[in-house]
């Protein structure tokens, strides 16, 4: 099983840890094709030495191959959105994770769209418990 995680890199990497964690549990269930969007090393000011439109292809091809998306949508970010929009067109099953105790509203886009699945969490281990009821 593919999994691409989707997490804020220029929306800011306040949650990184979070994601690395989310990641670690994602790593029991199948492969993360994205397994830097969890590294401390990326900051917002994003990867060196590679341009955006490395990045985008890279992403976009990373993308088409996963047989689900996961996204941290905590943080607002262009890209996360843009990248649930894309799995959506392309009919893929997208699960989102939000923290309500970040004090965030999530976007409408987001909260009400159709095509995918939304849980707020509080802990890890609340994640964990999800990622298994979307996995079974
Ligand atoms: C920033 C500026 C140029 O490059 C960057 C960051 N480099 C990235 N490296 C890898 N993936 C990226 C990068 N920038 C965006 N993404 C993709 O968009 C990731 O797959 C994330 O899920 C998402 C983050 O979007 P932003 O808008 O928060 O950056």
């Amino acid at each position: 099983m593919n999994i691409y995680f989707s997490g804020s890199i220029s929306g800011g990497r306040e949650d990184v840890h979070l994601y690395a964690q989310i990641i670690a549990l994602l790593k029991t269930h199948g492969s993360v094709l994205t397994e830097h969007i969890g590294e401390t090393s990326l900051s917002a000011m994003g990867e060196e030495n590679v341009t955006s439109e490395f990045i985008y292809n890279r992403d976009f091809q990373w993308l088409k191959q996963a047989d689900v998306v996961v996204a941290e949508v905590t943080t607002p970010s262009l890209g996360v959105g843009y990248e649930i929009g894309l799995a959506e067109q392309w009919g893929k099953p997208i699960f989102c994770l939000f923290r309500p105790a970040s004090g965030r509203r999530l976007s409408a886009m987001i909260e009400s769209c159709p095509g995918l699945k939304l849980e707020n969490y509080t802990t890890l281990a609340d994640v964990e418990q999800i990622l298994k009821s979307w996995f079974q």
